[in-house]
């Protein structure tokens, strides 16, 4: 229709500057901009740490050509609201003189959705809208989730063997996957901005949940225990520099631990519990007022069955080990047949990832 091979080798550049500033942006989106003048790149920016600059207001300040009569590109529709951390972007278009904008994706953001598009065009700018839609969703899926629902953007990530299994027993730590796969482990945890385990996974495979194979920022290191039984001496609880660790724990636990975990750094949240088993639902409201807009959940058996039967993911990444065990735990118990869809396949060295999302 009405784009051409430029206007898709633009936007696939804004897609490159948005991903710059994953880990660092929640609760915003991922943004970038090209500013195209005369078949040439006059200007880019990109939406760098929450509370900063936009990616437009970077992309104009980087130019040093004039921008009147240039083209626009950005994977969001630019923002028109106040009352928020930055001045909005249109007024900023429009006093610029650019004559044409082109966008993926409507900012889902109630506040914006389409206004920003409309005072464009009342102000006598061409706006194309839904330049490789679905890839600009894809871009943007924390944030297009977390802005409506207001609960983080779910990933379930399982390692396991070919004959299904994520350990050779109860309680025991296997290690099934390559090392491929624990880089990509590694930048999983980059991107996202917290991940959790249960009580269980702490006590077996005494984690740290960091980012070392790869370059990146910790994300939160999340724990669900509802009566606080992880030990103290767990790398996780051990601070050592930035990292954050947080406890999802039963309003009956005892207060003498709560002020012993709260005293080496660890935030605890007391939430109601029945039989110390505390609800789901309530945890990720809870991750949402703390504007986490994504969370990786990395096991074990009990968090993977709860997170499964109860529907409560966006995706799930299989890590699948070419390794038999014989015997062992599968990685969910869930009640009946659940019939999942296959989204994406790629090898990661010797192990094959395989990307699933529920079948709607
Ligand atoms: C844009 N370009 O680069 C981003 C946008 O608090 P603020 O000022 O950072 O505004 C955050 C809101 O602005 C956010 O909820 C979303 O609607 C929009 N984000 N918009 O035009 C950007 N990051
Ligand atoms: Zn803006």
């Amino acid at each position: 229709m009405k784009f051409s091979t430029q206007d898709l080798t633009y936007i696939k550049r804004c897609f490159e500057l948005a991903d710059k500033g994953r880990g660092f942006v929640s609760p915003n989106p991922f943004v970038g901009t090209v500013i195209v003048k005369d078949g040439s790149i006059i200007g880019e920016g990109w939406h760098k740490n929450f509370g900063g600059a936009h990616a437009e207001v970077i992309a104009v300040e980087s130019s040093n050509e004039e921008i009147k009569g240039a083209t626009l590109y950005c994977n969001l529709e630019p923002c028109c609201h106040f009352n928020k951390q930055t001045p909005p972007c249109v007024p900023l278009i429009i006093s610029k003189e650019i004559s044409r904008v082109v966008i993926s994706n409507l900012d889902p953001n109630p506040n914006v959705n389409g206004n920003g598009v409309k005072q464009l065009r009342k102000a006598g700018i061409r706006v194309d809208t839904g330049i490789l839609e679905d890839e600009g969703k894809e871009v943007n899926k924390f944030y297009f989730k977390y802005v409506i629902e207001k609960v983080p953007y779910i990933t379930i990530k399982i390692a396991q063997s070919i004959d299904g299994k994520i350990s050779a027993d109860k309680d025991v730590q296997t290690w099934l996957t390559g090392e491929d796969s624990v880089k990509y482990v590694h930048q999983l945890r980059d991107r996202y901005d917290a991940v959790l385990v249960g009580a269980n996974t702490i006590k077996v495979d005494d984690p740290r949940l960091t980012v070392r194979e790869v370059k990146g920022r910790d994300p939160i290191r999340i724990i669900i225990d509802g009566d606080l039984s992880v030990s103290p001496d767990s790398n996780i609880i051990k601070l050592t520099g930035d990292e954050k660790t947080w406890i999802f724990t039963s309003e009956n636990s005892h207060q003498e631990k709560i002020e012993q975990f709260e005293k080496l750094g660890i935030k605890i949240f007391q939430l109601p519990a029945d039989k110390k088993k505390l609800d789901l639902d309530g945890i990720l409201k809870e991750l949402g007022k703390e504007s986490i807009t994504s969370l990786l959940v990395e096991g074990g058996r009990q968090i993977f069955s709860q997170f499964i039967s109860q529907e409560l993911f966006d995706e799930i990444v299989i890590l699948q080990s070419p390794k038999i065990l014989g015997k062992g735990i599968s990685a969910f118990e869930t009640n009946g047949i659940k019939k999942l869809k296959i989204k994406k396949t790629e090898r990661l060295g010797e192990d094959l990832k395989i990307v699933l999302v529920d079948r709607q």
